[in-house]
């Protein structure tokens, strides 16, 4: 068994769109922060929580491995991941633990402009340009749809135009993207927005006590904000 641990330690994103509202929930949970020089991990001062400041696709992955025990990210991010690991024979180690109300989007299917959308059948044979394979390969065989998945790491809204794919699935917010790009929404495959993920099982050492009193904290701090 692993050495029991005596402090918390949430992973987070360092720079990107939830980088800022997760140190602002947290902080106002009470937890406040000394910086490493490198800016990669803040010692916690208030309570023994630390965070660590990573890419927001390391974040599943370092729950999983027990770098880390809890981290803020985009319930897509943690549904591909978890999706990626089951299509390869891999047990679930993680999960959503709160839905943070911060950071809302969807992952949605668009199709250019010009095309008189009626049903999904109309993506049989068609190529479709994502950067969440697992999650458009799940809706797909959900709907019996074989079309064929491109996967793209960025820029996906482009691939329709540069004849790599007929259609995409990614995450919009306000819309303005797809429509600069001459694409319409058609089909919402997830909602999601920041969420609290933590491992499958409680912690069965110190850590389950602080994500306890952090869980009550957060509680209280979200129902204030809603
Ligand atoms: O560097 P790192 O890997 O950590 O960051 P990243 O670039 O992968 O992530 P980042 O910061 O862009 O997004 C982090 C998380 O924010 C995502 O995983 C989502 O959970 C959430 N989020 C919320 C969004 C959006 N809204 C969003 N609009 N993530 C991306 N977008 C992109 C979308 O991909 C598209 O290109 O914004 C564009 C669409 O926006 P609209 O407003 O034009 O529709
Ligand atoms: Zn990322």
């Amino acid at each position: 068994a692993a050495p029991a641990r005596d402090r918390l330690r949430i992973a987070i994103q360092k720079s990107g769109r939830l980088a800022e509202p997760a140190r602002a929930l947290l902080s106002s949970c009470g937890l406040s922060w000394r910086e490493s020089r490198d800016r990669l991990f803040c010692y916690g001062e208030t309570l023994p929580v630390d965070l660590l400041l990573v890419r927001d696709d390391d974040i599943p992955g370092l729950i999983a491995d027990g770098v880390c025990d809890l981290g803020i990210v985009g319930r897509n991010v943690l549904l591909e991941q978890d999706g990626e690991r089951r299509g390869i024979g891999r047990a679930p180690a993680f999960r959503e633990w709160r839905a943070l109300g911060f950071g809302g989007c969807r992952l949605a299917l668009a199709v250019p402009d010009g095309w008189e959308w009626r049903s999904v059948s109309q993506l049989a044979g068609k190529r479709i340009a994502t950067s969440y394979p697992a999650l458009l390969s799940q809706w797909l065989a959900t709907q019996c749809i074989d079309a064929k998945v491109v996967v793209l790491s960025g820029s996906v809204e482009i691939a329709p135009r540069l004849g790599q794919a007929d259609a995409i699935c990614d995450l919009v917010s306000s819309g303005a993207t797809l429509a600069a790009n001459q694409l319409k929404p058609v089909q919402t495959l997830i909602e999601s927005e920041a969420v609290l993920a933590g491992p499958e099982q409680a912690f069965d050492d110190v850590r389950g006590e602080l994500a306890d009193l952090l869980l009550r904290r957060l509680d209280g701090a979200l129902r204030i904000r809603h």
